[in-house]
C-alpha cells in the first residue's frame, strides 16, 4: 500500500493523573500508531499530547517508553512526524527531536500537504486569551524563567506540575467539553477572521479544545478540531484530497 495519507490527532494527555489507567490509555495510542504505519506519510500531533514533560540537558522523566517506541518505529519507516506543544508539552526542547527524528514546533504552521493548503496550531495561543492564561503562557516560555525551573529538583516540581495540570482544566474522565456556548463563539470568530484574511486557506487544524468539529468557515475553508484521546479518541486522516474525522476502535 503507498503512503499517502496524513494524520493529525491531539490532545492525549499521556500520563495524566486522572486517566483510570494510564497504561491501558498508552496502549491505546500505541495500537493506533501501530495501525496507520503503512499508510502514513506524514503525522501531526498538534499539542497536549504529554500531560506533563520537562527535559533537562542531561536528564528526562520517567514514562512514555511505549509511545516514544511507537513513534521512533514510525520515524525510522521514513514517516514524516511533526509535534505543534501545546500548553501541556510546552517544554520540549532537543531531546525527541535528536532521539526520534521529529520536528518540534512551538506555535503554529501552514503547510501545503497534497493539493490543499493547512493553518496549523494547538491553539491555546488564538483569539483573545484571558489576561491570567496569557501571562502564564508567557511565564512558562521565557528562559529566565525555565533556567529558574529546572535549577529546583524535580523531585518537586514533577508532582506539583503533575497535580496542577489535573487542576487546571475541566477535562477529567465524564465531563467532556461541548461545541457550544462562548467558546464555540471565540473559535469562530477568530478563524472567519483567519479565513478571510487567508483566503487560499482549505483546512484550519486545531486542538485544545477537546471537542470534534469538521464544519465550514468561511467560502471554502473548513474548520477542524481534533477532539482528544480522553473522550473521544479522535484523529483526522487526509489522502491528499478530503480530510475525515475518524474514531480509532482498538481491537483489543
Ligand atoms: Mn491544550
Amino acid at each position: 500500500m503507498p503512503r499517502t495519507a496524513t494524520y493529525f490527532l491531539s490532545d492525549l494527555h499521556l500520563g495524566a493523573r486522572y486517566l483510570p489507567d494510564r497504561r491501558a490509555h498508552e496502549r491505546r495510542v500505541v495500537e493506533f500508531l501501530r495501525s496507520i504505519r503503512d499508510t502514513a506519510e506524514a503525522v501531526y500531533l498538534v499539542g497536549d499530547v504529554l500531560d506533563y514533560w520537562y527535559e533537562y540537558r542531561t536528564v528526562v522523566p520517567r514514562g512514555y517508553v511505549r509511545f516514544f517506541g511507537a513513534l521512533a518505529e514510525l520515524a525510522d519507516a521514513g514517516v514524516r512526524i511533526t509535534w505543534l506543544i501545546g500548553n501541556h508539552d510546552i517544554w520540549l526542547f532537543d531531546y525527541l527531536r535528536d532521539e526520534i527524528g521529529i520536528e518540534v514546533v512551538d506555535g503554529s504552521i501552514t503547510r501545503r500537504i497534497g493539493g490543499r493548503n493547512f493553518f496549523i496550531s494547538h491553539g491555546d495561543g488564538l483569539g483573545r486569551l484571558k489576561p491570567s492564561f496569557r501571562f502564564i503562557r508567557s511565564i512558562f516560555r521565557n528562559h529566565v524563567c525555565q533556567k529558574l525551573y529546572s535549577a529546583i529538583h524535580p523531585r518537586w516540581t514533577i508532582p506539583f506540575a503533575y497535580s496542577w495540570s489535573s487542576g487546571s482544566r475541566g477535562y477529567l474522565p465524564g465531563h467532556s467539553s461541548e461545541w457550544s456556548g462562548k467558546m464555540k463563539a471565540d473559535v469562530r470568530a477568530w478563524a472567519e477572521q483567519y479565513a478571510a484574511e487567508h483566503p487560499d486557506t482549505d483546512y484550519i487544524v486545531l486542538g485544545h479544545h477537546h471537542v470534534v468539529v469538521n464544519e465550514p468557515v468561511g467560502d471554502r475553508c473548513r474548520l477542524i478540531i481534533l477532539g482528544d484521546w480522553i473522550s473521544h479518541d479522535s484523529y483526522a486522516s487526509f489522502d491528499g484530497d478530503t480530510l475525515q474525522m475518524r474514531h480509532f476502535a482498538s481491537k483489543k
